[in-house]
């Protein structure tokens, strides 16, 4: 990999855009207090923003030459101790869109450069501070959706996935060392590590490995969350349910057949996993214009979907619509709910087997808040399908990590059996390094610089 040059000193704002109390203008490289000196004048003695000690908060002003700009705090932090492990100045300013461009355009006029997304931490990464794992997962934090998946990523940020992984390289590692040995010693006959040995300490590697793309499923659920649509005919409760699930009146509910008439979405926290929830118009076949699209939108959902929930009316007998849609469910990722059971039932069980065998059947009464709980459950089963979403220990969440993860494994099957095939070391030398060369990919040891580059550029500005 060649080093991208660091010495531009960077700039850029690092606030949310919009108006807030405070707004964060950072920047970072060799200039950084050089161009401090130059637009901002602590409030007290004659001293430069340079000459300040390092981490400490000082009061004054931002200046662009006799014009004061902004009152605001300067944080200077010198190098190496500062996030990107360059020299950093943050100033805080009034969190108002003008004061803080024109910061901004100030740092720029005296020699920053405008940062590209991402790269912050990018220098992190690039002088080491960070490793490739930790970076992504400072995105990760700031993308969360629920209390679950950041806590996920703050232990990736803390390194817990990098000591596992860099466990598993200083492994292969050792065992790459053994087998290259014995291929330069083949002359004298000198067997550093016997077969088996060899076999044995392979097979622990592929474990680990394993061990780790077993928390794949549920840890990429937990990152990215899930997509759920619920759908039904007209005035069954759908919206209700989406109501009672989001705990707010979200949705407008009448009495009135068809009242939902586009898609609804909203994002809720079911048990730790982020689900974007999709309310949509009921389904029936005689529908005016305007419902018909409605209706042909709740199709795209429900193909879309990563759930589809199915919702009937418990106080009424099934319906030919309710038919068409139970036979019509996917496999696999739907569920069938039977709402309004605080009413009379009218609805026959034993017809719910028109859809496909698998689909589990919740009960609920969306006004009267009843089964809700069991239908988190369901949904939460549903999406993990089968994983297990941790709550100690490490958890791979990327896709990325897992990709890299699948391909070491594979390499590592390609050493046991050409090991078991007797076949010259050179073979399992060359499978063994495809594994660690895989690994080291969720570290950043061995990626390519265009990769790394379109991993930050999927960061926010500023960070
Ligand atoms: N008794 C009872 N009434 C319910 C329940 N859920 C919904 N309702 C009522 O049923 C009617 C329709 O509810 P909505 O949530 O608007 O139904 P919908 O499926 O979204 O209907 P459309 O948007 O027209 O497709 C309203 O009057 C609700 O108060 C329930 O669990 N029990
Ligand atoms: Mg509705």
């Amino acid at each position: 990999m060649t080093i991208p040059d660091l010495s531009d000193t960077i700039a850029a704002i690092s606030t949310p855009l919009g108006q807030g109390g405070i707004g964060i203008v950072r920047l970072s490289g060799e200039k950084a207090l050089d161009i401090a000196d130059r637009i901002f004048k602590p409030g007290r003695g004659e001293q430069l923003p340079s000459t300040l000690p390092t981490h400490t908060v000082h009061y004054g002003r931002v200046v662009d030459g006799d014009e004061v700009v902004d009152e605001a705090l300067l944080t200077p932090m010198h190098a190496p101790r500062s996030y990107t492990r360059e020299d950093v100045v943050e100033i805080s300013c009034h969190g108002g869109m003008v004061a803080l461009r024109r910061v901004l355009e100030l740092a720029l006029a005296h020699g920053a450069r405008l940062a590209e997304p991402g790269e912050f931490t990018k220098r992190a990464f690039l002088n080491g501070r960070l490793d490739l794992a930790q970076a992504e997962a400072v995105a990760d934090i700031i993308a969360a959706k629920t209390e679950a998946s950041q806590r996920a990523a703050e232990a990736q940020l803390r390194g817990d996935l990098s000591r596992e992984v860099n466990d598993i390289r200083e492994q292969l590692a050792d065992l790459l060392t053994y087998v290259e040995a014995s291929i330069d010693f083949v002359e004298e006959d000198i067997e550093l590590l016997t077969r088996d040995e060899l076999r044995r300490r392979c097979d622990a590697v592929t474990e680990h490995v394993q061990r780790l793309i077993e928390t794949a499923d549920a840890g990429q659920v937990l990152r990215e969350g899930i997509t759920a649509t619920i759908v039904g005919r007209p005035n069954v409760g759908k919206s209700s349910l989406m109501n009672a699930l989001l705990r707010t009146d979200r949705v407008i509910v009448t009495p009135v057949p068809g009242t939902t008439r586009d898609v609804v979405e909203d994002t809720l926290n079911i048990k730790g996993i982020p689900m974007r929830v999709a309310d949509t118009a009921g389904l029936r076949a005689s529908a005016d214009v305007v419902e018909a699209e409605g209706v042909m939108r709740t199709r795209q959902q429900m193909a879309a979907a990563d759930i589809v929930i199915a919702v009937l009316d418990g106080s009424e007998p099934l319906t030919d619509d309710d038919r068409d849609l139970l036979a019509s469910l996917p496999s696999g990722r739907s569920l069938i709910v039977v709402n309004k059971i605080d009413l009379p039932q009218l609805l026959r069980k034993e017809e719910l087997s028109k859809a496909p065998r698998e689909v589990q059947v919740v009960e609920t009464s969306a006004t009267e808040r009843t089964g809700l709980d069991d239908l988190e459950e369901t949904i939460v089963e549903l999406a993990l399908g089968g994983a297990v979403l941790r709550t100690d220990g490490v958890m791979v969440t990327n896709v990325r990590h897992r990709d890299a993860l699948v391909r070491a494994e594979r390499s590592m099957g390609r050493a046991i059996a050409a090991m078991d095939d007797e076949l010259s070391e050179e073979f399992i030398a060359s499978d063994l390094r495809g594994a660690l060369d895989a690994v080291g990919e969720i570290v950043g040891e061995t990626l390519t610089e265009d990769i790394i580059d379109r991993i930050f550029a999927t960061f926010c500005l500023g960070k």
